[in-house]
């Protein structure tokens, strides 16, 4: 079950319920809140994807056998008629479903013990992050400069640090990391800060340093990330960006993860009302304009990671096809060098599943894995999807965080030392993997 403490908050809900239909009634209102759905079908059934690129509809939760759907009023009869068609079974679990969400919400932000501006206890908002990179670059002595890839429509500056030791220099290995495209998944840019606070500060780090070139990008996506902390439970589940769409801009957002220039437009909405809408081009966005300029200047990057969630998958090209990349075999085995260390790392706790994005998650192009893998010609590419398994799906609890951003590191860490071949993960067979290719490098970053 995706939600728990049914029991416990089923009082606070019913109270909700009645406070939002007295509230309809007071104004007025005609529109009821979304439902939330139970679906006898894994949350990637293609029959729920394509739902969701319809409008209307969104994906919250669920594993293996069920989905939790998020229905709004307009969307009933054709979800309805959708789930009869393609034979699967629903039933209403949660008649209110933004009173459920406003339930599972911090009531207030806990004021920081300290003055830094950064812990991996609480979720931060933009302008913490912000704060916290202007802190790093301040104490790291030379290991960390800042980019900035693009001014979003709203006017935030889209950070991109790049980490590496200054004092050595020759050919490293570059590794673009890259958090926050989907402003609702919180976990992900709590897992770039980390990574940074551990290059810039952990001596274990910063010996692999030597060897490798970091890029992150803690949020990809300022506005949307910074309107999801806006307090109420429609913007904490917002996953685009801040575009006005068309004259009136009555939905707004694009999906950034839909946006990429690779077989753009194939599995991907062209509604902008839908949480994967495209967009009215390829690279519409300044966000991703801004981000694949830069790594286009920076040329041959050897490891791509995004981090999303939730879903506990390391995902690799392609997304757009079912069939299986060239170097699948080598995708597969540095993707187990993550997977082993996390499940190692939480004892067993936390499993993930390795995949073609395609085959798990049915087929979405324009995303930013693809496009790094087939246009810029990364060799290691992935989507990394955080825990949870689909339980707390995209409200993972606060205490949380910190075995998450522990876990996902230490397999970050190994993955980078592998292909590096320095550090404990380092292939003892070969000092030089015949897999890996070297191209030339503008040295954009001087
Ligand atoms: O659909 C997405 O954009 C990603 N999943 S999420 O639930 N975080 O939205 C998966 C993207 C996988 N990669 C490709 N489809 N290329
Ligand atoms: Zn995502």
């Amino acid at each position: 079950m995706l939600w728990p403490g049914r029991t416990l908050y089923r009082g606070a809900k019913m109270l909700g319920t009645v406070c939002v239909l007295v509230l309809a009634a007071v104004q007025g209102l005609e529109a009821a809140n979304p439902q939330l759905w139970r679906v006898d079908a894994s949350p990637h059934h293609r029959a729920l994807r394509s739902l969701q690129d319809e409008g209307h509809v969104d994906i919250w939760g669920g594993s293996g056998s069920h989905a939790q759907v998020m229905v709004e009023e307009e969307a009933k009869e054709r979800v309805k008629r959708a789930l009869l068609e393609a034979g699967l079974d629903h039933r209403v679990e949660v008649e209110d479903a933004l009173a459920l969400v406003e339930s599972k919400m911090p009531l207030k932000r806990r004021k920081r013990a300290t003055n830094f501006p950064m812990d991996w206890n609480t979720y931060h908002d933009y302008n913490d992050i912000e704060a916290f990179i202007g802190m790093m670059n301040l104490t790291s002595g030379g290991y960390l400069r800042e980019e900035v890839a693009t001014i979003t429509g709203e006017g935030r500056p889209l950070r991109v640090v790049r980490v590496t030791d200054p004092t050595t220099t020759g050919p490293k290995k570059k590794i673009w990391i890259e958090g926050g495209i989907h402003a609702r998944e919180w976990i992900s840019p709590a897992v770039t800060t980390f990574l940074i606070h551990r290059l810039v500060t952990d001596p274990s780090w910063q010996s692999i340093l030597r060897d490798t070139e970091w890029y992150l990008v803690p949020v990809a996506n300022p506005d949307g990330y910074q309107f999801s902390f806006a307090g109420d439970a429609r913007s904490r589940l917002w996953r685009k960006n801040r575009r006005v769409n068309g004259v009136n801009g009555r939905c707004k957002g694009v999906d950034l993860n839909r946006n990429w220039d690779l077989k753009w437009g194939v599995g991907a909405s062209g509604n902008p009302c839908s949480e994967t809408y495209k967009g009215p081009t390829a690279f519409s966005e300044k966000e991703t304009h801004g981000l694949q300029n830069l790594m286009r200047q920076i040329g041959d990057i050897d490891l791509f990671i995004t981090f999303h969630s939730f879903g506990q998958t390391v995902l690799y090209p392609w997304g757009w096809t079912v069939k299986p990349p060239a170097n699948v075999k080598m995708l597969r085995r540095v993707a187990r060098k993550y997977t082993d260390t996390v499940n190692q790392i939480s004892n067993g706790s936390t499993d993930y599943q390795i995949g073609g994005s395609g085959p798990l998650y049915g087929l979405a192009s324009g995303a930013t894995d693809d496009w790094a893998y087939g246009e810029l010609g990364v060799p290691l590419s992935y989507t990394i999807e955080l825990p949870d398994d689909g339980h707390y799906g995209f409200l993972l609890p606060e205490n949380r965080i910190s075995s998450t951003v522990t876990e996902t590191a230490a397999g970050v860490y190994c993955m980078a030392s592998f292909i590096a071949n320095t550090g404990s993960c380092a292939s003892r067979r070969t000092r030089n993997p015949s897999w890996t290719f070297r191209r030339p490098s503008p040295r954009f970053w001087g």
